[in-house]
């Protein structure tokens, strides 16, 4: 039995992602981020956070480790490669994305939308705006002549990386100066998967 405990609108999403993307039967438990320090959750996850996944008695939580081991379980020759090589760009691209990336969007996130409009720091944004255009342009140059991370199938660093990156249409981000990643990005958030669920609870 698969469950996915937490609601599509939160990190959640990234991983229910992955489990429409693999075609996993589960049972998704929307709990909203506000239950997350519940004794019975923190039983599950000692961080009081989601998503937490349940998979034949294993719990998995944190989102990248969710998704990389649903890839390794369920992903045989789509979005899991074989080649050890293959792999560590899959490792490499998931760590990525949530050291390099992902503070800054959390960043911006919280003074530009989260955050009452009296507490935000304008100054904090801009300065995450800037901060983000080194990775953009990492992201960029390794994207040239590529449909997608690895080559040209879809795996799940294109997941990973998209997933944490799904919050920047949000924040009307200006990628005109990275093209490839703006044309990777809406290939990647347009795919059939990650719309079904961001229709989910
Ligand atoms: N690094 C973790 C972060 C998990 C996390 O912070 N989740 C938030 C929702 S997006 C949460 O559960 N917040 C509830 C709380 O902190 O009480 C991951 O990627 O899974």
């Amino acid at each position: 039995m698969t469950k996915l405990h937490g609601t599509s609108r939160s990190r959640s999403a990234r991983s229910l992602w992955a489990l429409e993307e693999l075609g996993v039967s589960y049972e998704h438990l929307p709990m909203p981020t506000t239950d997350a320090k519940s004794p019975a959750h923190l039983k599950l996850n000692p961080n009081g956070h989601v998503p937490v996944l349940e998979d034949d008695g294993a719990v998995v939580w944190e989102s990248m480790a969710i998704n990389l081991y649903l890839a390794e379980k369920y992903g045989k020759n789509s979005l899991w490669p074989s080649d050890p090589a293959a792999r560590a760009e899959i490792y490499k691209w998931s760590f990525w994305a949530i050291t390099e990336v992902e503070p800054h969007l959390l960043t911006l996130l919280r003074n530009r939308v989260m955050a009452p409009p009296d507490q935000r720091d304008e100054k904090a944004a801009q300065a995450a705006v800037e901060a983000l255009k080194a990775p953009m342009n990492a992201l960029e140059e390794s994207l040239k002549g590529k449909e997608f991370l690895l080559g040209k199938n879809f795996t799940i660093a294109d997941l990973n990386v998209a997933a944490v990156m799904s919050w920047m249409p949000m924040m009307k981000l200006d990628l005109s100066s990275t093209p490839n990643v703006a044309a990777w990005l809406q290939k990647c958030l347009g795919r059939e998967a990650n719309k079904k669920v961001r229709g989910l609870k």
